[in-house]
């Protein structure tokens, strides 16, 4: 763990950029806040009451004009140069790699669950491989907490009613402290966890040695039984609703004639809200689940379904 430091450690490849936007702006902060301390007392020194130094009167109108443009014209050029450095670093965030491991997280009141993609569940902690970019998709069970880890400079709220996802890369063994950084209740302050970074090796070995609980996608195709969606859901049911093998991915035609792509929010928004956006060619039968399944077991089906999606394939 950390000791107390100043500053924390640079542990993700995310770190060294943010950092460098960080000391940019307070580089920039501490020089403006010199030079007009500096002008400050040089001008009240040097045209104070009695001073020989000439007062009144204008220089000429051109200097005016140059000086009047240039001054509203530089920092509005600085400002947006780090608008658009810091903005772009902090949308990476929102695209993570292709091969990212994903892990789940639920924030609940008062603690964090993680669960790896084979089954292996942590509380208040979670081991990842160096060198690999993770991304998290995370839910709350409750009320809005957010994930931050000040070694890897990343921090995501975590909402409830929506998928919150967030990515980084770890650089260093090592580990590092997890806080939940929005005031969640009572016990918001022992919302912590240890974050494990490890070489991948050491990171097999752990996930190796760890029981194995039922996986994700596992708890997603018991539920899609025991909640009766495969009683509609599958081939020579008792109505008639589209299969869920091969939905993630793909093009959906709604009815009303738009075209959507399943994606993580569309599925949880079929389960959660079925009227909102109907399937071409079905009939809006399908019961809203909002309220008769947690958090935990929305993820659990959105696992599965997709675990079964086809990338995007006509299927
Ligand atoms: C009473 C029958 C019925 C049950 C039970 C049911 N569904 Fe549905 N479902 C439908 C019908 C009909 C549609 C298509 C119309 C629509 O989009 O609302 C549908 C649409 C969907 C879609 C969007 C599919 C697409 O092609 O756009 C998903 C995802 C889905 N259901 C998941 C589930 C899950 C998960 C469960 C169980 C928790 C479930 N459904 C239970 C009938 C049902
Ligand atoms: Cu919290």
């Amino acid at each position: 763990m950390e000791g107390l430091s100043f500053f924390p450690k640079e542990a993700s490849t995310f770190a060294p950029r943010t950092d460098a936007v960080f000391f940019t702006l307070l580089g920039l902060s501490a020089f403006m806040t010199l030079a007009v301390a500096f002008l400050l007392v040089y001008f009240c020194t040097r045209y104070r009451r009695g001073s020989k130094a000439r007062h009144g009167g204008r220089v000429s109108k051109l200097i005016d004009l140059e000086f009047e443009a240039g001054w509203s014209l530089i920092p509005l050029f600085i400002f947006l140069f780090l608008f658009t450095w810091a903005a772009g670093q902090e949308f990476t965030l929102f695209y993570p790699p292709k091969d990212a491991l994903e892990i789940s997280v639920v924030g609940k009141q008062w603690m964090w669950k993680t669960e790896h993609p084979g089954g292996q569940r942590e509380i208040n902690a979670l081991h990842i491989p160096i060198g690999r970019p993770i991304k998290l998709d995370m839910v709350s069970q409750d009320t809005i907490h957010s994930f931050y880890v000040p070694a890897f400079r990343v921090k995501h709220d975590v909402v409830p009613g929506r998928d919150n996802e967030m990515w980084f890369e770890a650089k260093e063994p090592g580990a590092y402290r997890l806080f939940c950084a929005e005031f969640c209740g009572t016990d918001h302050s022992r919302m912590i966890g240890t974050i494990t970074a490890m070489p991948p090796e050491d990171y097999a070995r752990w996930l190796d040695a760890q029981p194995t609980g039922e996986t994700l996608v596992a708890e997603g195709r018991r539920l899609y039984h025991e909640l009766g969606c495969s009683g509609c859901h599958e081939a020579g049911g008792s109505v008639r609703a589209p299969p869920l093998h091969g939905l993630y991915g793909g093009p959906v035609p709604l009815e009303g004639g738009a075209v959507v792509t399943a994606d993580e929010r569309y599925v949880r928004d079929s389960i959660l809200r079925p009227k909102s956006q109907v399937a071409a060619g079905y009939k809006p039968i399908m019961p809203s689940f909002q309220g008769s399944i947690d958090e935990g077991e929305l993820q659990a089906l959105q696992a599965w379904i997709r675990s079964i999606g086809d990338g995007g394939k006509e299927g």
